[in-house]
């Protein structure tokens, strides 16, 4: 077997994202043949102490503590976005024009405006480009695609999908760049609400309007960082004001008529990541829950009567997308597995010259959605797309 040519990244960021990015890269040759190996050759952060813990860690061969010096490398092909998003726009426009392919986290930008010029400088530039909405590449999901395509559920009358976590109900959680509007842009909505609106894309459609409540439960918080993952560490000695939603709830009506609700909030208790959707068709219904992500509940209507009910497909098989990839022994995957799906057809895109999605068109139709969802709340009216 030939020796396999390198596609070499750039990493700007270093925690709860660029762990799961750096896992994908390192792991997707054991899974995938994929025609491209990733090389983890440079990672960025300011601080240089804890940027070279996590190029020792995670296996990078390098590390900068100036983003602008990663863009400026030629042994550097892609440049993987996982800061706070407020950093978004000025990496990816520059790291555009410096002619390197681009993934970011999601979402896009901190505004439509960010968003758009994004977009218009890896056209312009035209280098590839990915937006991290990775529940798109849970087997699970993509076969719940593969349903609605084949028409098992004709026509859709509802898209529903709930989007719970509670990792701040605590007061004393700190006031973290996740909680101010000048650094992620919003709260639950932008930041998990996004992943289900992407989600209503990719299965459903486009939406034509939304009418949406917004609400901040929690006021103020004592100033404080993250420590990895979802955890901080703050100080009650000082507080500071929390300037994004703790919750969103949002009514939507998609272009084919298919009527939305979505509900995306940090504060209910007991659900640590309970990504989830229901699709109601005239012939059937789906429904898919992360918390059992390898599996998909499907009901059909012309189940014979007496044993119809929902059905509990295990996406674990060969026949199912990326399933086949993992162990025999059940192919069961988890979380970080969906990075590695995301970064297998990201590269092989750049491979074969042929741009991949999720991407900045998709980023820029999300952020659109985000910025009507506020106006609507604010306004307390429904706001068209
Ligand atoms: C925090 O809400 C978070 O890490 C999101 O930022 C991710 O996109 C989601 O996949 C898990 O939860």
């Amino acid at each position: 077997m030939g020796v396999k040519p390198k596609i070499r990244i750039g990493m700007i960021g270093y925690q709860f994202m660029g762990k799961a990015h750096s896992h994908a890269y390192r792991d997707l040759p054991f899974y995938f043949d994929n025609p491209l190996e990733p090389e983890l050759t440079v990672i960025a952060g300011r601080n240089e102490e804890a940027v070279k813990e996590a190029q020792q860690k995670m296996g990078w061969l390098s590390y900068e503590t100036d983003w602008h010096r990663v863009l400026a490398r030629d042994d550097v092909d892609v440049i993987d976005i996982v800061t706070p998003n407020h950093a978004h726009a000025e990496i990816a426009i520059a790291a555009a024009e410096a002619g390197k392919h681009i993934i970011t986290e999601k979402p896009l930008a901190l505004t439509v405006e960010e968003s758009e010029r994004m977009l218009e400088a890896v056209q312009k530039n035209n280098v590839k480009h990915m937006i991290c909405h990775n529940y798109r590449f849970v087997p699970a999901v993509q076969m719940a695609k593969q349903l609605i395509e084949q028409g098992r559920i004709g026509r859709i009358f509802h898209f529903r999908a709930n989007y719970l976590q509670d990792f701040i109900i605590d007061p004393n959680f700190p006031l973290v760049w996740r909680l101010k509007k000048e650094v992620s842009g919003s709260g639950a909505l932008g930041d998990i609400g996004a992943h289900s609106i992407d989600l209503a894309r990719f299965l459903v459609g486009e939406l034509k309007e939304v009418t949406a409540m917004m609400e901040t439960f929690v006021k103020e918080r004592p100033i404080g960082e993250m420590t990895g993952g979802l955890s901080a560490k703050g100080d009650t000695s000082e507080m500071g004001e929390v300037t994004v939603d703790d919750a969103v709830a949002i009514l939507a009506r998609f272009e084919n008529g298919t009527f939305g609700t979505f509900e995306a909030t940090r504060f209910a208790g007991g659900n640590r990541n309970k990504n989830k959707f229901e699709i109601n068709g005239e012939k059937g219904s789906i429904r898919w829950d992360m918390e059992n992500m390898n599996n998909l509940e499907v009901y059909l209507a012309d189940d014979e009567t007496g044993v119809q009910g929902f059905r509990l497909i295990n996406c674990t098989e060969e026949v199912h997308p990326y399933a086949g990839a993992y162990w025999p022994a059940g192919h069961i995957i988890g979380y970080e597995h969906t990075f590695i799906h995301l970064m297998d057809e990201f590269l092989r895109g750049i491979h074969e010259n042929r741009q991949t999605a999720p991407n900045f068109e998709d980023g820029v139709k999300n952020q659109r959605i985000l910025a009507a969802v506020e106006q609507s709340a604010q306004e307390k009216r429904w706001v068209s797309l």
